[in-house]
């Protein structure tokens, strides 16, 4: 484990490898606790760095057992070796091929970083620097090489042996039960991209004709028994390849493109040069087992890795700061992706809530880091929503910005241009300067300053002149590191709204055709002239920017945005919105504003009379309030988490009563009938169903039981099932526990679906919960060392459950603390992902905060702390 002091690497100490490593030749000869690896490295020195350099190679936690430079054995101080480290301070100044013979404990190795085993099988994970758990190398990914991989093992513990690139040749050990398979990517890459699966697999497979005509063997590697739950991701498999033939003009390119599903993975899946691997969450899916949720996560992961080929692999980064240029650009291809064959506004509404979910609430705490961060102790900490979600936004506004011809021309270039390279951020907007002859270094600052900018929009209308006038304002708060912010290039896209909710035509010189309002400037006012009477602004329309915008708007004047704005997100803004200024004053301990509950409750009724057959998904969206957590992020500061509990509770059973009628006949009517099927119309009327149920039984409990003890037993799919159980959970009593028992019973071998079980008994928002954890922790299925099962129950608990892992007492902080302190010893990256739970404890009231401190403290001083903790906990102290 590193448990060194942590270095921080900065993005300015940059420089390029003084050695490139132009073929990897690698021989690993699986075994379960000593596998060898033979690496024959074609090294020179890079012409690029002048002098000579000793050659440093990374290792961690490696066993040198054999080193030879050009066949010849290196003798005592002609190099060192330590588990991370291997020096040649006199390297030749010439190509030269060095032979390095290491050996590794796969069944050891808990980190999951590397060769481990999961369920028995092989696998490995590299990114993004596990390559050095493997064998000594360059481990950065700026060096790119060609790979040859021969793969040996036992035939019977292995029989289906997977590498990247193309298969070459197979064959048997003679006088052994071993056999081989040699792999060849003739594709140059970072060593990041590296994979090798052998294990006991059954498979589904295709064959794809790319838009070239070359012939591509598809498949999808699962636990021998489960291949027809692999069906649904070998389909998406495809509809991604032929969408990003379309979309982009992006053509696959090699003979063939593996998946494998395993069930040990720290996130949830990896872009491995033509052998992606899963984690098996995001790839095995059925009717009875999967949710409609799971499925489209599936298909979006699916395309996600699959357009890394192009936006990661074919074009890299070169170094981990310019993370964002794979993972931001591949996030909005993926949404995209999934926008075009799902919904684009539901899909758009669902993407903005995780992005404030996740993303708003790290840019407003002490992990709070620009899209592209300049220094880093620990580069595992930086796959975050930042870098992920915000960094999909900044591509999504530069779209907006030059248009969707452009940004296709531009995309084409970047590709084009830096094939075959590790580039920056400043390569990919430089493609964009270059088709557009605009100057886009503005716009850059997405990429430097962290934190969400704040715009506030106020409206004057002079009915003399008819004019309406908006002056806008922007801010962005400091951040750690960041005192000073400067204004944002912001894409406003905007229109107005009368009063009876017909569009109005604009007319306003800094406005564009399509909408758009470019806000660059810290203040700015937009006249608009021939208006009549006072319109109803409708602005950020499809979340153009990720902003936090406060209008001055009434709540009459929302709810005519909620019934009649053209823009399907605007609708669910408003209505948001509406709910949100009720909910965080509730929350504050005011009592409810009687008039505004009327209104909203009596717009919802009519929404729900009026549209919410025509378009379900939508509907579903519009009749969830803001979370317990997205209100505590509105407030801010001093946060009671009872109390946001309690306000949100009374308003679901105001909405509940009020809305009864039309959710009763929704309810019976979205029953399903026929086979199943997860295509997105289908998902929303089951996701309508179980809001309606939802909220009926916010109205009346005794009702809502009844309704979903019934839909819980009848049920021909999970998403029902679970939606009805998720109900049953928030009534505390019998019925509930007998049908946790029913569901454990039912899916006892199914280890993904206890999941969902451990998942739902986390969130319970009652004192008992911690208890309940406690029990369920002692459980047959959970495992500490498994990252789906301890996501389930543990980060469920710390992260769905704000009124008890928050707990006035402390205890839930406590018992967080106590387990990350022990995961740590098995894997850092887990231990490091639910301590980010703990992220938000400083808007805490003060009871919690000093409870939160401790624990934080207590973490702190654990002994051999890992890295990755170490770094999270001290920024989350801010130490
Ligand atoms: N690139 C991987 C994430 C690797 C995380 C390493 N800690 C999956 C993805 O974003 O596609
Ligand atoms: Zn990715």
């Amino acid at each position: 484990m590193r448990t060194d002091t942590p270095q921080v690497v900065r993005l300015e100490d940059y420089r390029p490898s003084a050695y490139l490593i132009d073929r990897v030749d690698l021989d690993v000869r699986l075994h379960p606790t000593a596998t060898r690896v033979t690496a024959t490295l074609a090294i020179r020195p890079n012409p690029a760095v002048p002098g000579q350099a000793p050659l440093v190679l990374d290792g961690d936690e490696l066993v040198l057992k054999a080193l030879a430079v050009d066949g010849q054995t290196l003798k005592t101080g002609e190099y060192e070796a330590s588990p991370d480290a291997l020096t040649i301070p006199h390297a030749p100044a010439r190509p030269f091929t060095l032979t390095v013979e290491t050996e590794i404990d796969p069944t050891s190795n808990t980190q999951l970083m590397g060769l481990y085993r999961s369920s028995g099988n092989y696998c490995t994970q590299c990114e993004a620097e596990g390559f050095r758990r493997i064998t000594y190398c360059l481990d950065r990914p700026d060096v790119l090489s060609v790979y040859t991989t021969r793969i040996e093992a036992d035939r019977d513990e292995a029989p289906v042996l997977l590498g990247n690139g193309n298969p070459v040749e197979t064959g048997e050990v003679a006088g052994t039960n071993r056999h081989y398979a040699v792999w060849h990517d003739p594709h140059p890459k970072p060593s990041y991209l590296f994979a090798l699966v052998g294990g006991k697999l059954g498979h589904v497979s295709k064959r794809f004709t790319t838009m070239n005509g070359r012939d591509v063997a598809l498949a999808v590697y699962v636990e021998p028994g489960k291949e027809d739950r692999a069906d649904y991701a070998l389909d998406a498999l495809e509809r991604s390849m032929r969408w990003d033939e379309l979309a982009f003009g992006r053509e696959y390119d090699l003979d063939v493109f593996n998946i494998v599903a395993v069930s040990d993975f720290n996130m949830g899946a990896m872009e491995n040069k033509g052998l992606n691997i899963f984690n098996d969450k995001y790839v095995l899916a059925s009717a009875e087992t999967a949710t409609d949720t799971d499925y489209a996560n599936i298909e979006a992961i699916i395309a996600h890795e699959y357009f890394h080929n192009w936006s990661g692999n074919r074009v890299t980064c070169r170094d981990w700061f310019q993370l964002c240029l794979k993972e931001g650009l591949t996030v909005f291809r993926d949404q995209e992706f999934s926008s075009d064959e799902r919904s684009r506004p539901v899909h758009r509404i669902s993407e903005v809530k995780v992005l404030r979910a996740r993303q708003f609430s790290e840019d407003a705490g002490p992990l709070a880091h620009p899209v592209r961060p300049t220094q880093y102790k620990e580069i595992n900490n930086f796959y975050t929503a930042t870098v992920y979600e915000k960094g999909a936004e900044i591509v999504r506004m530069l779209k907006t910005l030059i248009g969707e011809e452009d940004f296709r021309r531009g995309m084409d270039l970047y590709f084009e241009r830096c094939d075959g390279t590790a580039a920056t951020v400043e390569d990919f907007l430089g493609a964009f300067s270059d088709v557009t002859g605009r100057d886009l270094s503005h716009f850059a600052q997405w990429y430097a300053q962290a934190g969400t900018p704040r715009v506030s929009i106020a409206g004057h209308h002079d009915p003399e002149a008819r004019t309406y006038r908006l002056d806008f304002t922007q801010e962005t708060a400091p951040t750690p590191g960041q005192p000073d912010k400067g204004p944002m290039v912001i894409p406003v896209v905007l229109g107005l709204v009368s009063p009876d909710g017909e569009p109005l035509a604009i007319s306003c010189n800094e406005v564009r055709e399509d909408g758009v309002f470019v806000f660059d400037k810290t203040a700015e006012s937009l006249t608009f002239s021939n208006v009549a009477v006072r319109p109803v602004p409708s602005v950020f329309r499809a979340f153009s920017a990720p902003v936090k915008a406060s209008l001055d708007l009434t709540t009459d004047a929302l709810l005519t945005l909620l019934r009649h704005d053209t823009d399907a997100f605007n609708r669910w803004q408003a209505a948001q919105t509406v709910a949100m200024r009720m909910l965080a004053a509730a929350s504050g301990g005011a009592p409810f504003n009687e008039a505004e509950s009327v209104s909203l409750t009596g717009a919802l009724r009519a929404f729900l009379e009026r549209d919410a057959e025509a378009d379900p998904a939508f509907a579903a969206l519009v009749l969830t309030l803001p979370s317990e957590a997205d209100i505590a992020q509105e407030i801010g500061s001093d946060v009671d988490p009872d109390a946001i509990h309690e306000a949100r509770t009374e308003l679901r059973r105001r909405i509940g009563r009020h809305c009864a009628e039309p959710l009763e006949r929704l309810h019976a009517g979205l029953a399903s009938t026929g086979a199943y099927s997860p295509d997105a119309a289908s998902a929303g009327r089951r996701a309508l169903r179980n809001v309606a149920l939802d909220l009926l039984t916010a109205g009346d409990a005794a009702q809502g039981e009844t309704l979903a003890l019934r839909q819980f037993e009848t049920a021909t799919n999970m998403t029902e099932r679970l939606g009805a159980l998720g109900v049953l959970t928030t009534l505390p009593g019998r019925a509930r526990e007998d049908a946790l028992s029913a569901f454990e019973q039912s899916y006892r071998d199914e280890p993904l679906v206890l999941d969902k079980w451990f998942t739902l008994q986390a969130a319970i928002p009652e004192a008992g919960t911690l208890d309940r954890v406690r029990r369920l922790m002692k459980h047959e299925a959970f495992s500490l060392a498994n990252p789906n099962r301890a996501r389930a129950l543990l980060a469920s608990f710390a992260m769905l459950n704000q009124t008890q892992f928050n707990r006035a007492d402390g205890a839930g902080y406590d018992f967080m603390a106590d387990l990350i302190i022990r995961i740590d010893d098995l894997n850092p990256q887990l231990a490091a992902r639910l301590l980010t739970a703990f992220s938000v404890w400083k808007m805490m009231k003060t009871s919690q905060k000093n409870a939160a401190c401790s624990a934080l403290r207590r973490i702190a001083g654990k002994p051999n702390l890992s890295r990755d903790v170490g770094d999270i906990v001290q920024r989350s102290l801010n130490e």
